[in-house]
């Protein structure tokens, strides 16, 4: 196993992790993987002996190659380091992460700078689809430094915007694995979804909670825990995701009405801890559940009209505005969405 590696740390939306050029890593992915382990410092609830922050949020990886498919620039592999179990796993995409990718690709020289804006199409490994970041790049330099904010994250930066088009079935072959709007499973209404990530969206009333708790309680709540991954549990083979046991898919949402003039609030579970916020894709298939006629999204949602709709998805400390295409049909075509980066470290990271 190499004793260094070079490596960029960036926070990327409202994560943070290791970016890495896929020919700095070992080939051998078993290799890859226990040095990515030994330089995080798992597994161990505090990471003490490494760079990982002691959250699923701040222990995450960005593989990034150039590309030689057509039309794209980079290739982009996502690597949830598990905090403390020895697991890596690329059974999941990370759409904040993904927000660093675009500037660590120009950083790099994978992409050339073109002009004051430079768009950066992202092949996304794990799922197999696209995504384009417009990254800020004013006399041809990347710069993290502008006026955009983004609840979660103090203080404002350049804009990085996300497009993601065609993300239905990401990982699990279709939006409805199981081709409904509404399974029941352990006696809850559950919506199985996936446009972008796998996520198990439900009432968080069903499961005895309000949906306005913050991320401490539920992170301490152990009876809803366990509950919630039964359910999770209950639901991998038929979402086509197989055993989930030592997976970081599905998501678990718990949705209830907004309460700051948003169209739905959630508290999402990422699947053992309580999100900060919420995940990028994971906000898109919230709002794409919200949507669907019958589901329980839709019975507390509040959904704009129109065929472009700016759906604001409210978090425990604040909110992320998710805008969906929909086409005639009512399905979802395109999401976008704000996030922003920034570079935070630039060396040599050791195992
Ligand atoms: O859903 C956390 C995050 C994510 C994922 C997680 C994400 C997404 O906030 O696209 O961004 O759900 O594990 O980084």
């Amino acid at each position: 196993m190499p004793q260094g590696i070079r490596c960029m740390w960036m926070r990327g939306g409202t994560s943070k992790g290791g970016y890495f050029l896929k020919d700095d890593l070992p080939a051998n992915t078993a290799q890859r993987d226990a040095f990515l382990l030994a330089m995080m410092g798992s597994p161990d609830p505090v990471q003490i002996d490494g760079m990982g922050g002691a959250d699923p949020l701040t222990s995450k990886v960005a593989v990034v190659s150039k590309s030689s498919r057509e039309g794209i620039d980079v290739d982009y592999l996502f690597l949830q380091v598990f905090v403390d179990q020895a697991i890596v796993t690329d059974a999941q995409n990370c759409g904040n992460i993904l927000a660093g990718v675009g500037p660590f690709a120009i950083e790099r020289g994978l992409v050339a700078a073109t002009g004051d804006e430079t768009r950066v199409a992202i092949f996304m490994e794990n799922t197999g689809q696209v995504a384009v970041a417009t990254v800020s790049t004013p006399s041809g330099q990347v710069t993290y430094k502008g006026d955009a904010k983004i609840d979660g994250v103090p203080g404002s930066h350049a804009p990085v915007p996300l497009e993601f088009r065609d993300t239905a079935g990401s990982s699990c072959g279709a939006l409805l694995p199981t081709g409904n709007a509404v399974d029941v499973v352990n006696g809850v209404a559950v919506t199985l979804i996936d446009n972008g990530m796998p996520c198990v969206v439900m009432k968080a009333e069903d499961l005895g909670i309000t949906g306005y708790e913050d991320r401490d309680w539920l992170d301490n709540a152990t009876d809803l825990k366990a509950k919630i991954e039964a359910i999770r549990l209950a639901v991998g083979e038929r979402m086509n995701l197989g055993d989930v046991k030592e997976k970081s898919v599905p998501k678990m949402m718990l949705v209830a009405p907004p309460k700051n003039g948003g169209a739905v609030t959630v508290r999402s579970f990422i699947p053992h801890r309580a999100h900060a916020t919420i995940g990028v894709l994971g906000a898109v298939s919230v709002a794409t559940a919200c949507l669907i006629p019958g589901s329980p999204a839709a019975e507390v949602a509040d959904i704009p009209e129109g065929s472009r709709k700016l759906l604001s998805v409210e978090h425990p400390t604040g909110e992320m505005s998710c805008v969906l295409e929909v086409d005639d049909s009512g399905e979802v075509r395109t999401a976008a969405l704000l996030r922003t980066a920034r570079k935070l470290m630039d060396g040599v990271v050791f195992a």
